[in-house]
């Protein structure tokens, strides 16, 4: 199923008087409170968020899976269905590939596919995590960080894999997240798994082009339940620093313990200059997986406060690759991430409203009752009608979820593909 402009157009127009007026009367009130409305908007419609490729089938939980109906089953699909949620969002023009689940057999047809539906290829994601048929090394205990040295060696050559198949894609960024741990003390020698990571990363990076950054992700448990190698953004943040300067730490929401101030994180990172990627999602007791914004949306929001401010202040800080890392388990993949990119949405806009001058003098004043003012008028604002007219402008569908159900997308998609498809590589 392909959306083109003029159904969207043609969609819109149900909605566009509802539109305007919700608009104009958010647009007055922002512009005599000093905010400059058509900028935020061009903003918005300018952030785009990579789409996963093993986000777009039912995930499941280590107690079962669930199908979903017509779901991508060939990487062509995939792309389809990310096509599908860029062209009702405008915000999803990205697609981050999962090797060995999504090796392209035709490079030339899937980049012409990416192309048709607007998309560039953002990080490859190489996976050390299991095995694949055939293995001749086995991961399962331990890949960059292993004691067995065929099995480091191993894993190091399948990221230069993944490196060769993202350069003839036009990706430019490698993301390395490992389960690299120890489910019992005594398992591991600490320092020797991390100095086995950090020369394993090297390897990495000395393979990579020049115009490549890697991206170190990190994570407190899971899948070993007592250590894990690569546990916090200061073990990360170490790691990228011993590679250099185009290797980064990536910030995944849901690899932190609870209650971890995870905006304190990214500032300090954007300070430093080595926020390299993001990884979006929500939990509320570990790495749930759960739709952006679903549980906490004010922390995500002092998050993109921190962001927007280090976009703004710290030149030192590549852009970050954004992606939305989560799992839909009983959700329509598809609708659960368009809630998603309307989640980051709403929390950009609303830092965007953050009055930043008025803010700094409330600092300076210690006046902490007026910066949480500041603060939370920027939060309780309903921006939402900027959002959509972002989506007006670049000829998205105002209403994406309204628009996904009034097309049938879910219905046309299980014509076309079946009720018992299930994609690769969940
Ligand atoms: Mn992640």
């Amino acid at each position: 199923m392909i959306i083109d402009k003029d159904t969207i157009e043609q969609y819109n127009k149900s909605e566009a008087e509802h539109f305007h007026s919700d608009f104009g009367f958010l647009s007055d009130k922002l512009t005599k409170s000093g905010a400059n409305v058509s900028g935020i908007v061009s903003k918005i419609s300018g952030f785009q968020v990579a789409v996963p490729s093993w986000a777009l089938g039912a995930g499941g939980t280590r107690f079962g899976r669930f199908s979903y109906g017509g779901e991508p089953v060939t990487l062509e699909q995939k792309l389809d269905d990310v096509g599908l949620i860029h062209a009702l969002t405008h915000s999803a023009g990205a697609v981050s590939l999962h090797i060995p689940w999504d090796i392209p057999g035709d490079v030339k047809a899937i980049k012409e596919k990416a192309a048709f539906h607007g998309l560039v290829f953002d990080a490859m994601n190489s996976n050390t995590f299991q095995d694949q048929p055939g293995a001749k090394q086995s991961y399962k205990f331990g890949s960059l960080n292993a004691a067995n040295e065929d099995a480091r060696a191993y894993a190091v050559e399948h990221n230069r894999e993944v490196i060769r198949i993202g350069k003839e894609l036009g990706s430019k960024s490698l993301t390395v997240w490992l389960a690299d741990g120890a489910s019992f003390p005594g398992q591991l020698n600490f320092q020797a798994a991390l100095s086995n990571t950090e020369q394993s990363l090297k390897e990495i990076y000395a393979g990579m082009p020049e115009d490549w950054k890697l991206f170190i992700e990190y994570k407190p448990y899971e899948p070993n339940f007592y250590s894990t190698t690569i546990q916090d953004w200061g073990t990360a943040f170490m790691l990228a620093n011993a590679c250099g300067e185009r290797a980064y730490t990536l910030v995944d929401l849901g690899h932190h313990l609870p209650n971890s101030n995870i905006e304190q994180i990214v500032a300090t990172l954007m300070y430093k200059g080595k926020l390299g990627g993001f990884h979006f999602n929500d939990s509320k007791y570990g790495d749930d997986d759960l739709t952006v914004g679903s549980i906490k949306p004010y922390a995500l929001f002092l998050i993109f406060n921190e962001l927007v401010y280090g976009m703004e202040n710290n030149p030192q800080n590549p852009y970050p690759a954004w992606m939305i890392d989560a799992s839909h388990n009983i959700k329509d993949p598809l609708e659960d991430l368009i809630q998603s990119l309307e989640a980051i949405l709403i929390a950009y806009a609303q830092a965007l409203l953050v009055d930043q001058k008025a803010l700094k003098d409330a600092q300076l004043d210690n006046d902490v009752v007026r910066c949480q003012e500041i603060l939370q008028n920027a939060y309780r604002t309903d921006v939402r009608p900027l959002l959509k007219a972002a989506r007006w402008q670049t000829g998205a569908a105002l209403d994406p979820i309204a628009a996904y159900r009034n097309l049938k997308v879910r219905e046309n998609l299980i014509s076309e593909r079946g009720l018992n498809t299930k994609a690769t590589g969940l």
